[in-house]
């Protein structure tokens, strides 16, 4: 999607991001004065001027030949990571408990972005199916019956990197080895009982989203922080 924008926007060459921030009435514009342009840039240092993307700089400053001029245009690198899903629940204890707020609140706080959200009551052969991989466990019974014992709560995020960082967001499996200021290290203490569920993989993310939500539950949207996020 990103990339899309990149290249398909009104003024090719220029990262959509910049595009949005130009368009935002607290953001330097290209119509003022120069020295209020000196002002606002040293007050936004997040929003460098885009200037720099297509300076000269010459790899010899002093010899007489002069070299090939260098283009650096990070924003457009950036644009081109790869967006990431991933599948995070907050499992029936976890509702139950009243920690729905709390653990929503990491992944908000964090910067990634909600793309869907319900409260749901699992049936059996969805739960066996999400957790198929763990069906020759000794602990895959007790398992399901958990999984089905109350609602849960069904989350979809997007972002760069989202799955390895909701990872650790969430911690270790068992919650006595989870670090703590991570989910599970601070708010749960036993396997059986561990409060949430997230993708280990960005293609279980998709498998996994693509299981709990049907078509039309989940919401592309852009958020207005976003230039905040990501430069
Ligand atoms: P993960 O949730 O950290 O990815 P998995 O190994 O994929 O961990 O296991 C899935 C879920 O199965 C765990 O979150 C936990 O609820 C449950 N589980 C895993 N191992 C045990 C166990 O030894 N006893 C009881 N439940 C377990
Ligand atoms: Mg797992």
């Amino acid at each position: 999607m990103e990339t899309v924008a990149v290249f398909g926007g009104a003024s090719p060459g220029f990262p959509s991001s910049l595009q949005r921030r130009r368009s935002c009435s607290s953001l330097p514009s290209a119509h003022h004065k120069p020295n209020l342009r000196a002002h606002h840039h040293h007050q936004l240092s997040a929003f460098p001027s885009s200037l720099h993307l297509f300076s000269y700089f010459p790899a010899r400053p002093h010899a007489r030949t002069l070299s090939k001029p260098r283009i650096f245009l990070p924003h457009l690198v950036a644009s081109l990571e790869q967006v990431d899903e991933t599948y995070i629940m907050v499992k029936p204890d976890g509702v139950q408990r009243g920690l729905v707020g709390e653990i929503i609140s990491r992944f908000e706080k964090k910067g990634f972005k909600l793309t869907g959200l319900k409260l749901f009551q699992c049936p059996q052969d969805l739960a066996e199916e999400h957790y198929k991989d763990l069906k020759g466990k000794s602990f895959f019974p007790k398992l399901i019956d958990y999984i089905v014992s109350g609602p849960v709560v069904c989350m979809a995020w997007e972002g760069v990197g989202v799955v390895a960082a909701a990872r650790k967001l969430i911690g270790a499996t068992n919650p006595l080895q989870a670090e703590p200021g991570t989910i599970r290290g601070d708010l749960a203490v036993q396997t059986g009982r561990n409060v949430v569920h997230g993708s280990d993989s960005p293609e279980n993310g998709k498998r996994e989203i693509a299981l709990w939500f049907k078509e039309g539950e989940l919401c592309q949207w852009t958020p207005v922080q976003a230039p905040w996020l990501r430069e």
